[in-house]
C-alpha cells in the first residue's frame, strides 16, 4: 500500500512559497535524521533551485550516531550544501546557523538590507522549534504533531536577519513506498491518512532485521520473533491489548509501538541508511519505466483500435 498525504493547504502553501521566493536569500531545508533521505522533499528542491542551502538534520538526538555521520558525508559531497545537526535540547547552535547564513549570502552582510532565509521542510520536522530556538522566544506555535503551522510567518531573529517560517509540506506522489512508511513512522504523516497496523507492521519488520538487540531488550524477549506478526503478538500479550478470546488487538499495540517509536523509547534508530537508498532508487526507477511503458503500450492500442475503421476505408 502506498502512503500519500498532500492535502489543501499544503498545495497552498507550496504556491505561496513559490510567490515569495524571488526575494528569499537562502534556504534552511530541516530534514529529520531518522530518515534524511525520505524527508527531502522534491517540491522543495525545485522550489529553492539556485538559491544557497543549509540542510539542517533535525532531532539528531533520536537518529543512530553513526548513521548520522554517514548521511553527512552524503549530503556534503555537494559542494553547495552544508549540513547541522540540531536536537531539541541543543539551541548553541543558534550562533553556528547564523554565521553560515553570513557566510553563504556574502552580498547583504555588513548591509544594511536584512538577509531573508525560509525555513522548510516536512511536517512535524521541527522547523518551528528550531526558529523559537534561534530566536530565543516562543515566535512560532509548535506541536507534536503534523501540520501545526498553517501559514508563512516572518520573524526577526537579528539585526539583520529575518527567518519565514512555512508550513510542513510534503509531495503529492511518494513513489519510493519505503519512505511513505518511513515519514508516516516518524510522524510526519497525519495518523487519519495511514493505518497505524500498516506502519506497526513495518517498523517491527525493519527493528526485526536492522535492530535486533534493541528490541530484545527493551521488550525482555526471550528470543527474536521470527516475524513482525509475532512480535506485535508478543509486545500485545505483554502490555495487555486483549480482545474478547484471548486475540491481540492489533490497532492497540500498533499504537504503542508506534508511539514509543517516535517518543525515542526504543533508543536511537534510523530508518535508511545511503546504501539502502541506493538499492530503493533502482528499484522505484524501473518501476516508473515498467508503469510509462504499460501507459505507452495501452495508449498506442487505444490508438490502433480508433485508426482501424479508416484503414479499412
Ligand atoms: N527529540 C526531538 N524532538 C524535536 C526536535 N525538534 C523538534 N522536536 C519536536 O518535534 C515536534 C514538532 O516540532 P515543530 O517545531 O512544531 O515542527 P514543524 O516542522 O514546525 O511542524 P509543522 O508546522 O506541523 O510543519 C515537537 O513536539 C517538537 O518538540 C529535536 O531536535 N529532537
Ligand atoms: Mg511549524
Amino acid at each position: 500500500m502506498a502512503i500519500n498525504w498532500y492535502p489543501g493547504h499544503m498545495h497552498k502553501a507550496n504556491k505561496d512559497m513559490a510567490k515569495v521566493m524571488p526575494d528569499v536569500d537562502l534556504v534552511i531545508e530541516l530534514l529529520d535524521c531518522r530518515l534524511p533521505y525520505s524527508s527531502q522533499n522534491p517540491a522543495i528542491a525545485k522550489l529553492a533551485k539556485g538559491k544557497p542551502c543549509i540542510k539542517i538534520l533535525s532531532k539528531s538526538d533520536l537518529a543512530d550516531p553513526e548513521i548520522t555521520e554517514q548521511w553527512q558525508a552524503y549530503f556534503e559531497k555537494e559542494a553547495s550544501v552544508k549540513t547541522l545537526l540540531t536536537t531539541l535540547e541543543q539551541s548553541d547552535k543558534a550562533q553556528k546557523l547564523l554565521s553560515l547564513c553570513h557566510k553563504l549570502v556574502p552580498s547583504k552582510s555588513k548591509s544594511k538590507f536584512n538577509i531573508l532565509a525560509m525555513i522548510t521542510g516536512i511536517p512535524n520536522v521541527g522547523k518551528s522549534t528550531l526558529i523559537n530556538a534561534v530566536a530565543g522566544r516562543a515566535v512560532a506555535k509548535t506541536g507534536n504533531e503534523p501540520a501545526i503551522t498553517k501559514g508563512l510567518q516572518k520573524i526577526r531573529i537579528s539585526e539583520d536577519i529575518m527567518f519565514l517560517d512555512t508550513p510542513g509540506i510534503l509531495w503529492p506522489k511518494i513513489h519510493n513506498e519505503n519512505s511513505g512508511y518511513r515519514l508516516a513512522a516518524a510522524g510526519s504523516i497525519k495518523d487519519t491518512a495511514t493505518e497505524i497496523d500498516d506502519i506497526a507492521f513495518y517498523l517491527s519488520d525493519f527493528l526485526i532485521r536492522h535492530y535486533p538487540q534493541v528490541l530484545i531488550e527493551r521488550y525482555g524477549l526471550a528470543a527474536l520473533p521470527a516475524s513482525d506478526l509475532e512480535f506485535l503478538e508478543v509486545l500485545g500479550t505483554q502490555r495487555g491489548c486483549l480482545r474478547a478470546g484471548g486475540h491481540v488487538d492489533l490497532e492497540k499495540v500498533s499504537a504503542i509501538l508506534v508511539n514509543e517509536y517516535r517518543a525515542g523509547k526504543l533508543g536511537r534508530i534510523t530508518l535508511e541508511t545511503p546504501d539502502m537508498i541506493v538499492a530503493e532508487e533502482e528499484i522505484v526507477a524501473k518501476q516508473i519505466q515498467e508503469k510509462a511503458d504499460r501507459e505507452a503500450a495501452r495508449k498506442k492500442k487505444r490508438h490502433g483500435s480508433r485508426a482501424k475503421p479508416d484503414s479499412g476505408a
